[in-house]
């Protein structure tokens, strides 16, 4: 009877304890240094054309700065940015750290455009929902433009797929038009890609209007209002589908963008993540002692273990490693930034 009680009160006192893991109180916000400043995000067309152009500047620096670790066909730290994500792209996506994981990318990448490069403008995003609500085609959005943005469509006939003999490099999905025809990263070369390939090419687009609806904005806002949970919200996005939020954007730019692995070789790939992220602040901020750290999903692809804001993420050659709770709440150190809107 006694040990029937005991065993009754330790299920009880573990159901307790259990219920109190998810209660975002329990869970203090990291000690890390306060913010010094919290820097405001703001859409591409909403930076001042001499922003615009000092981040392509600074991207483009990126682009001629030597990497930090030697990786083989990692020519600079542009593309060590890319070679990281191509390295834990089975460990980052369809997991419960797909989006703190990518929240922690951007924050190195825009350091680095800061730090290493000089970039003093607003970090910024891609805000597809305002070019997938125009009437317009989505290759006369601002973002696309080749002297205020990241250049435009890829031009037939000028980027040949390679063979991939193993069948792991995605290159069967995306449309692989050609190389950048006009813009600041025409004649760029990328050493890393397409997935999981070393070859040396072009930045490969292929803009793709059959992708507009997953990123209209009714379609956006009715996740983020419908989404009750966390894992609910995780699921939708994270989703490579036509009709899909994540996987629309890159399927827009098309080319390498929709590559899973290698999709880092495009500049707008960082923009598209901004926007994901903001989507998912959105979510946070809609009811934010709840939200904020509410978190759920396997550490690995298909696992059975349950990711705890305790999870350490690695970015190898960009930071050191941090934990999923210390970038949950964008607000606090080492995030320090909201979005303009
Ligand atoms: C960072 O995380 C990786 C992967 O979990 C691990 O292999 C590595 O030892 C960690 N590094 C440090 C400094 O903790
Ligand atoms: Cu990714």
């Amino acid at each position: 009877m006694v040990s029937f009680t005991a065993a009754l009160l330790s299920l009880a006192l573990g159901f307790f304890a259990s219920s109190v893991v998810a209660v975002p109180a329990e869970h203090p916000v990291s000690r890390r240094a306060p913010c010094s400043q919290i820097d405001v995000h703001k859409e591409w067309r909403d930076l001042t054309t001499t922003e615009k152009a000092d981040y392509i500047r600074a991207v483009k620096c990126l682009m001629t700065t030597p990497p930090r670790e030697q990786r083989e066909a990692v020519t600079n730290r542009y593309e060590e940015f890319q070679a990281t994500h191509i390295l834990l792209t089975e460990r980052v996506h369809s997991v419960g750290h797909f989006l703190p994981w990518h929240r922690h990318l951007n924050n190195l990448y825009h350091g680095a455009l800061r730090n290493e490069c000089g970039y003093t403008g607003p970090f910024t995003f891609w805000d597809w929902s305002r070019d997938a609500d125009s009437t317009l085609p989505l290759k006369n959005s601002p973002i696309f433009d080749p002297n205020t943005g990241f250049g435009g469509d890829g031009v037939p006939g000028t980027y040949k797929l390679p063979p991939d003999p193993k069948g792991e490099s995605f290159t069967n999905v995306g449309n692989y038009k050609g190389c950048i025809g006009d813009g600041p990263f025409k004649g760029v070369m990328v050493h890393r890609g397409p997935g999981k390939l070393i070859t040396t090419h072009c930045i490969v687009r292929g803009i793709d209007e059959s992708w507009r609806r997953g990123v209209v904005s009714s379609n956006v806002n009715n996740i983020i209002q419908t989404s009750a949970t966390y894992e609910r919200f995780r699921l939708t996005i994270d989703d490579l589908m036509r009709g899909h939020i994540h996987g629309s954007g890159h399927g827009i730019v098309g080319g390498e963008m929709l590559n899973i692995y290698s999709a880092g070789a495009d500049p707008l790939f960082y923009l598209h993540h901004a926007n994901l992220d903001r989507v998912w602040w959105k979510w946070q901020n809609a009811n934010p002692s709840q939200r904020t750290y509410e978190l759920s999903g396997p550490t690995t692809q298909q696992g059975k273990i349950q990711i705890t804001l305790d999870f350490m993420m690695d970015f190898p050659a960009l930071g050191p490693n941090i934990t999923v709770r210390d970038v949950m709440d964008a607000s606090q150190s080492p995030s320090c930034f909201k979005y303009a809107y």
